[in-house]
Protein backbone atom coordinates (compact mmCIF):
# COMPACT_ATOMS: atom_id res chain seq x y z
CA UNK A 1 0.00 0.00 0.00
CA UNK A 2 1.10 3.51 -0.90
CA UNK A 3 -0.12 6.51 0.37
CA UNK A 4 -3.89 6.80 1.61
CA UNK A 5 -6.62 9.51 1.93
CA UNK A 6 -9.85 9.03 3.93
CA UNK A 7 -13.10 11.22 2.54
CA UNK A 8 -16.15 10.21 4.46
CA UNK A 9 -17.04 6.69 4.59
CA UNK A 10 -14.76 5.84 1.67
CA UNK A 11 -10.28 5.27 1.89
CA UNK A 12 -8.86 5.79 -1.18
CA UNK A 13 -5.42 3.59 -1.18
CA UNK A 14 -2.31 3.27 -3.15
CA UNK A 15 -1.07 0.12 -4.56
CA UNK A 16 2.44 -1.21 -6.00
CA UNK A 17 0.40 -2.20 -9.14
CA UNK A 18 -3.32 -1.99 -9.26
CA UNK A 19 -3.76 1.91 -8.99
CA UNK A 20 -6.50 3.15 -6.84
CA UNK A 21 -8.17 0.82 -4.78
CA UNK A 22 -11.30 1.65 -3.06
CA UNK A 23 -12.76 0.65 0.11
CA UNK A 24 -15.67 1.65 2.37
CA UNK A 25 -14.70 1.89 5.98
CA UNK A 26 -18.23 3.32 6.86
CA UNK A 27 -17.59 -0.08 9.55
CA UNK A 28 -14.00 0.92 10.20
CA UNK A 29 -14.13 -3.04 12.02
CA UNK A 30 -15.07 -4.55 8.22
CA UNK A 31 -14.03 -2.08 5.51
CA UNK A 32 -15.41 -3.73 2.21
CA UNK A 33 -13.39 -3.41 -1.37
CA UNK A 34 -15.45 -1.89 -3.59
CA UNK A 35 -13.31 -0.79 -6.06
CA UNK A 36 -10.29 -2.95 -6.73
CA UNK A 37 -8.31 -0.72 -9.05
CA UNK A 38 -8.04 1.74 -11.18
CA UNK A 39 -5.98 0.95 -13.45
CA UNK A 40 -1.96 -0.94 -13.65
CA UNK A 41 -0.39 1.79 -12.08
CA UNK A 42 2.11 2.08 -9.35
CA UNK A 43 1.08 4.58 -6.56
CA UNK A 44 3.11 6.87 -4.38
CA UNK A 45 0.35 9.55 -3.30
CA UNK A 46 -2.80 10.51 -3.76
CA UNK A 47 -4.64 13.72 -3.44
CA UNK A 48 -8.68 13.72 -3.63
CA UNK A 49 -10.67 16.99 -4.13
CA UNK A 50 -14.07 16.44 -4.80
CA UNK A 51 -15.13 14.09 -7.09
CA UNK A 52 -11.68 14.12 -8.35
CA UNK A 53 -8.62 12.15 -7.70
CA UNK A 54 -4.50 13.29 -8.30
CA UNK A 55 -2.46 10.67 -8.16
CA UNK A 56 1.39 10.08 -8.19
CA UNK A 57 2.15 6.94 -10.32
CA UNK A 58 5.68 6.67 -10.11
CA UNK A 59 6.87 6.37 -13.79
CA UNK A 60 3.12 7.11 -15.78
CA UNK A 61 3.46 10.65 -13.96
CA UNK A 62 -0.08 12.35 -12.26
CA UNK A 63 -3.14 10.47 -13.16
CA UNK A 64 -6.16 12.58 -13.00
CA UNK A 65 -9.56 10.48 -11.87
CA UNK A 66 -12.59 11.27 -12.59
CA UNK A 67 -14.08 9.47 -8.85
CA UNK A 68 -17.80 10.60 -8.95
CA UNK A 69 -18.61 6.82 -9.89
CA UNK A 70 -16.21 5.22 -7.14
CA UNK A 71 -17.09 2.00 -7.63
CA UNK A 72 -15.42 2.35 -11.58
CA UNK A 73 -12.96 5.81 -11.54
CA UNK A 74 -12.05 6.75 -14.69
CA UNK A 75 -9.19 8.49 -16.05
CA UNK A 76 -10.01 12.10 -17.29
CA UNK A 77 -6.32 13.14 -17.84
CA UNK A 78 -2.92 12.57 -17.23
CA UNK A 79 0.69 14.87 -17.22
CA UNK A 80 3.67 12.51 -17.68
CA UNK A 81 6.66 13.95 -19.29
CA UNK A 82 9.16 11.88 -17.78
CA UNK A 83 10.79 11.75 -14.58
CA UNK A 84 9.01 9.48 -11.63
CA UNK A 85 6.26 11.16 -9.93
CA UNK A 86 6.34 10.42 -6.22
CA UNK A 87 4.12 13.19 -4.35
CA UNK A 88 1.78 15.26 -5.38
CA UNK A 89 -0.49 18.76 -3.79
CA UNK A 90 -3.16 20.21 -4.86
CA UNK A 91 -4.35 23.48 -4.16
CA UNK A 92 -7.12 25.56 -6.29
CA UNK A 93 -6.31 24.87 -10.01
CA UNK A 94 -2.35 23.99 -9.45
CA UNK A 95 -0.49 20.57 -8.62
CA UNK A 96 2.71 20.85 -7.14
CA UNK A 97 4.20 17.39 -8.20
CA UNK A 98 7.54 15.70 -6.32
CA UNK A 99 9.07 13.92 -10.04
CA UNK A 100 12.66 12.58 -8.91
CA UNK A 101 15.00 13.09 -11.48
CA UNK A 102 12.58 15.80 -12.74
CA UNK A 103 12.67 18.00 -9.85
CA UNK A 104 9.38 19.95 -8.46
CA UNK A 105 7.39 20.34 -11.61
CA UNK A 106 3.90 22.86 -11.17
CA UNK A 107 1.06 21.73 -13.22
CA UNK A 108 -1.97 24.02 -14.34
CA UNK A 109 -5.11 20.91 -13.28
CA UNK A 110 -7.98 24.09 -14.01
CA UNK A 111 -9.04 21.64 -17.27
CA UNK A 112 -8.61 18.09 -15.67
CA UNK A 113 -8.83 16.39 -18.90
CA UNK A 114 -5.50 18.54 -20.66
CA UNK A 115 -2.98 19.29 -17.34
CA UNK A 116 -0.13 21.69 -18.85
CA UNK A 117 3.49 22.41 -17.11
CA UNK A 118 3.48 25.69 -15.77
CA UNK A 119 6.75 25.91 -14.51
CA UNK A 120 9.53 23.27 -13.45
CA UNK A 121 12.52 23.50 -11.20
CA UNK A 122 15.09 20.94 -10.88
CA UNK A 123 18.88 21.93 -9.91
CA UNK A 124 20.17 18.45 -9.38
CA UNK A 125 19.07 15.46 -7.03
CA UNK A 126 15.49 13.55 -6.61
CA UNK A 127 12.78 15.45 -5.73
CA UNK A 128 10.74 13.30 -3.62
CA UNK A 129 8.32 15.19 -1.41
CA UNK A 130 6.51 18.63 -1.51
CA UNK A 131 4.25 20.37 0.40
CA UNK A 132 3.05 24.61 -0.18
CA UNK A 133 2.01 26.81 1.83
CA UNK A 134 1.61 29.92 0.97
CA UNK A 135 4.07 31.33 -2.17
CA UNK A 136 6.96 28.43 -0.54
CA UNK A 137 6.85 25.14 -1.67
CA UNK A 138 8.78 22.80 0.74
CA UNK A 139 10.86 19.82 -1.30
CA UNK A 140 12.33 16.74 0.02
CA UNK A 141 15.36 16.36 -2.15
CA UNK A 142 18.00 12.85 -2.48
CA UNK A 143 20.68 13.84 -1.66
CA UNK A 144 20.62 17.53 -0.97
CA UNK A 145 17.84 17.54 1.88
CA UNK A 146 15.01 20.34 2.30
CA UNK A 147 14.72 22.82 -0.31
CA UNK A 148 12.75 25.94 -0.20
CA UNK A 149 11.45 27.23 -3.38
CA UNK A 150 9.83 30.40 -3.43
CA UNK A 151 6.88 30.29 -6.34
CA UNK A 152 6.05 33.82 -6.70
CA UNK A 153 7.18 36.92 -5.13
CA UNK A 154 5.44 38.65 -2.79
CA UNK A 155 4.72 42.24 -3.11
CA UNK A 156 4.47 45.37 -0.94
CA UNK A 157 7.39 45.87 1.94
CA UNK A 158 8.08 41.59 2.20
CA UNK A 159 11.73 40.70 2.52
CA UNK A 160 12.79 37.71 0.32
CA UNK A 161 15.67 37.58 2.34
CA UNK A 162 14.08 36.81 5.97
CA UNK A 163 12.67 33.39 4.31
CA UNK A 164 15.38 31.01 4.94
CA UNK A 165 16.39 32.83 9.01
CA UNK A 166 12.52 32.51 9.46
CA UNK A 167 12.52 28.81 8.21
CA UNK A 168 15.92 27.91 10.35
CA UNK A 169 14.32 30.06 13.95
CA UNK A 170 11.05 27.08 13.01
CA UNK A 171 13.31 24.28 13.59
CA UNK A 172 15.72 25.74 16.15
CA UNK A 173 16.40 22.37 17.57
CA UNK A 174 17.19 21.02 14.41
CA UNK A 175 19.01 23.98 13.35
CA UNK A 176 22.06 22.72 13.22
CA UNK A 177 21.45 19.57 12.03
CA UNK A 178 20.26 21.30 9.16
CA UNK A 179 22.90 22.89 8.36
CA UNK A 180 25.33 20.14 9.00
CA UNK A 181 23.39 17.46 7.06
CA UNK A 182 21.20 19.36 4.79
CA UNK A 183 21.69 22.17 1.56
CA UNK A 184 18.90 24.06 2.55
CA UNK A 185 18.28 26.91 0.04
CA UNK A 186 16.16 28.95 -1.68
CA UNK A 187 14.87 29.49 -4.85
CA UNK A 188 13.02 32.20 -6.67
CA UNK A 189 10.69 30.85 -9.24
CA UNK A 190 8.94 33.69 -11.48
CA UNK A 191 5.51 33.48 -10.99
CA UNK A 192 3.25 30.97 -13.12
CA UNK A 193 4.68 31.68 -16.68
CA UNK A 194 4.82 29.51 -18.92
CA UNK A 195 8.45 28.14 -19.04
CA UNK A 196 9.58 30.55 -16.86
CA UNK A 197 13.09 29.98 -15.31
CA UNK A 198 13.78 29.50 -12.02
CA UNK A 199 16.53 31.73 -10.17
CA UNK A 200 17.99 30.59 -6.67
CA UNK A 201 18.49 33.70 -3.91
CA UNK A 202 19.93 32.44 -1.49
CA UNK A 203 21.93 29.24 -0.12
CA UNK A 204 22.79 28.10 3.45
CA1 LIG B 1 8.53 19.10 -17.00
CA1 LIG C 1 8.33 15.18 -15.32
CA1 LIG D 1 18.22 20.29 -6.03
Amino acid sequence: MRGVQVVGDLAYVGTSSNGLKILNVSNPSHPTVICPSSGPETVCDVEIVGDVAYVATWDKGLVILDISNPFNPTEIGRYDDGGNTLDVEVIGDVAYVADYSDGLEIINISDSTYPTELGQYHDGGDAKGVSVVGNLAYVAEFPGGLEIIQLWEETGNSNTSAVPEATVTSWFGLSLVLFGLFSLKVIRLRKMRKKRKGRKVKSL
